[in-house]
């Protein structure tokens, strides 16, 4: 069983951005401008952002976050996106998602000039993606690529199956995945709430994508001999033995499942440090645009 390495492979990539980003600045451009918008004070979400500053700082992009009380309404967000829609120094921003329930994320989201979306959430960027064009991708799929990629693991015409359909990792994954494309070409089926026989599905996969927000949903029963098993999934488990008070924890029962797999990411460590480094990529990607 090869454990992959997020943040060996995150770290690489980080490399190769810096060097883009002192060849940028070497040739008299400003460096690129990554903001974040930070709404409320979930602690899992502070701790991404914060993660998301220093690796931006890491590789010399200039960072700066926003941060916002729970109480903020819509309206305020929506003048906070227009300011950073408009600000030359701002290449890319993101607004860190859960939002508080009385904002309508679909309308932030919309709100966000596209070519500033290094999240590739807006419909403009997730309709090219679908088409094949190019656009900023979103962060998590876009990093699991990447590990793809980095470990040599063929797409093609592999069986993959994700599991979860949400508009963030889940469906583009889906659609990435099965593009024509050197790490395309799989036959993708996604699972999802409403999906019947899930075990059977499971067991013909070649590649799982675990993205289901379920703590430890994917079984060691579910996954055949040799499989590769991408575990997108991060839940705190109280844990009173561990120093925070909390352990982290995947969508993979991954005792179980690492056991049966030819590849496998944990958590910490896996596809949550490939998120933050494709982030910087497709701020890279914005400012040189
Ligand atoms: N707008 N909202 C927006 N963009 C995103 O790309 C995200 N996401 C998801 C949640 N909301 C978002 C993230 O940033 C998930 N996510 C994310 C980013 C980084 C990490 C996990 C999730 C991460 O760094 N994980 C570490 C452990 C961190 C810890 O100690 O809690 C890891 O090794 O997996």
């Amino acid at each position: 069983m090869i454990l992959i390495d997020g943040r060996e492979a995150a770290a690489k990539l980080k490399k190769e951005i810096a060097r883009e980003v002192a060849a940028m600045i070497d040739s008299d451009m400003k460096a690129p401008h990554l903001a974040a918008v930070l709404v409320g004070d979930d602690p899992a979400s502070q701790t991404y952002v914060s993660s998301k500053e220093k690796a931006s700082r890491a590789v010399g992009i200039t960072s700066s976050i926003y941060r916002l009380s729970a109480k903020t309404t819509e309206k305020e967000l929506l003048d906070l996106i227009d300011f950073l829609n408009k600000d030359e120094e701002v290449d890319g921003f993101i607004v860190q998602l859960p939002l508080p329930n009385h904002i309508n994320v679909e309308r932030i989201i919309n709100a966000i000039d596209y070519r500033k979306d290094v999240d590739g959430f807006h419909p403009m960027n997730v309709g090219k993606m679908v088409l094949g064009e190019p656009s900023l991708i979103s962060a998590t799929p876009r990093g699991i690529l990447y590990l793809l990629e980095t470990y040599k693991i063929e797409t093609k015409g592999k069986n993959v199956v994700v599991l979860g359909r949400s508009n963030i990792v889940g469906t583009p994954m889906s659609i990435l995945l099965s593009r024509k494309a050197p790490n395309g070409d799989a036959t993708v089926t996604l699972c999802h709430s409403r999906t019947q026989n899930l075990k059977e599905i499971t067991l013909k996969a070649d590649i799982i994508i675990a993205a289901i927000g379920q703590p430890e949903f994917l079984k060691g029963n579910m996954v055949k001999e040799g499989a590769v098993v991408i575990d997108v999934g991060i839940h705190r488990i109280d844990d009173e033995k561990a120093a925070k008070g909390y352990r982290l924890t995947g969508d993979v029962d991954f005792k179980a499942v690492s056991k049966k797999t030819s590849h496998i990411t944990p958590v910490p460590g896996g596809v949550g440090p490939m998120t933050i480094a494709a982030l910087l990529k497709n701020t890279l990607l914005a400012a040189k645009k």
